[in-house]
């Protein structure tokens, strides 16, 4: 009798800690994540952009977030960038948007919109107003610009530019919007860097819009008007594109040296060439995957996210050209 109290006692024991081990075990389980949908806005059709989202598009992977990407803008500027991200987001349950916003003031009011809406927004390679969201003001409200420091890389390239023509000569920019935060920063980062060398004379900034045959011509036109031009300075692929081809064209080769942002594989041959003198390489990769990472450690884990987070650039130049590490900073579509 003893004995089968004493069983049952047991049973009863185990009974209550199996019980409460379940009861502990649904309790302790995490609530089932939310799923997290963060759009990507790109500025335009160009491989810059399709960088940018495999970056994006790798963390998306990496942490399960939904990334849905907006159709590609075929130009540049708000009057198409805005209305393909509000038909986006019109599709409802978005968590981030994730911009490279194509104007520094006419994107403010449609972003802030969203934002009141409850979407938090990261901008890339371009911000809103002068890029500072940290001090109070109506377009602090992005969670981060991530971006290059395009004022130092303007700067840099000035200062190659002018150790190739031995600190004197004319020099020119061709360059694609004026009210751009990240060409805008190139051509004062220039600017900056050309006004350090007393010889040097910059004859003149041209937009073409994001329109590589309008860089052409200006250029073109360019070099007629100033047959001792000494240097060119193209701002973004479009520029530089449109630039080297035009001095190509007028049969100048080498006599004129070229500077250029963005590593596209036309950029990259005419180095190869001898047809442009450097190339900056921006990290597009870089801000689509570091976008996408701090959007989600900002929702899983309350991170704070640094207001500017700078991505850094490589410099392409005949020597290091073919170097095999060097090759993974090209873009490609
Ligand atoms: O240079 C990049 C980008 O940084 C800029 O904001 C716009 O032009 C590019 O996309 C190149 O076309």
């Amino acid at each position: 009798m003893k004995k089968r109290l004493l069983a049952l006692f047991t049973a009863v024991l185990l009974l209550a800690g199996a019980v409460s081990a379940f009861a502990g075990g649904q309790s302790e389980k995490a609530a089932p994540k939310k799923q997290l949908n963060f759009v990507f806005a790109p500025g335009v059709v160009d491989p810059f952009y399709y960088t940018m989202q495999r970056g994006a598009e790798k963390a998306a992977k990496k942490y399960g977030v939904n990334l849905i990407v907006t159709e590609y803008p075929k130009s540049w500027g708000p009057a198409v960038q805005v209305p393909i991200l509000q038909a986006t987001v019109a599709r409802g349950n978005i968590d981030m948007v994730i911009i490279a916003p194509t104007a520094t003031d006419a994107l403010i009011a449609p972003l802030k919109k969203l934002y009141d809406q409850g979407i938090e927004i990261i901008t890339v390679d371009t911000f809103l107003g002068n890029g500072d969201y940290s001090a109070k003001s109506d377009f602090s409200f992005p969670l981060s610009y991530i971006g290059s420091d395009n004022v130092a890389g303007g700067k840099l390239l000035a200062e190659a530019l002018a150790k190739m023509l031995g600190e004197k000569g004319q020099v020119y920019v061709n360059s694609t919007n004026p009210d751009v935060s990240s060409v805008n920063g190139r051509v004062d980062g220039f600017k900056e860097g050309v006004a350090e060398y007393p010889n040097m004379q910059l004859v003149g900034v041209d937009y073409n819009l994001d329109v590589e045959q309008k860089a052409e011509q200006e250029t073109s036109a360019i070099l007629q008007k100033y047959p001792h031009l000494a240097g060119i300075f193209g701002t973004n692929l479009y520029s530089a594109q449109g630039a080297y081809h035009a001095v190509v064209n007028a049969g100048l080769t080498g006599a004129v040296k070229i500077v250029s942002f963005d590593a596209t594989t036309d950029l990259i041959n005419a180095l190869k060439q001898k047809q442009i003198d450097l190339v900056l390489a921006q990290k597009p990769a870089d801000m689509g995957y570091l976008a996408v990472e701090w959007g989600y450690k900002y929702f899983t884990e309350k991170a704070q996210i640094p207001k500017h987070i700078a991505t850094g650039f490589e410099l392409f130049t005949q020597q290091n050209v073919n170097d095999p590490d060097m090759q993974q900073y090209i873009y490609s579509k």
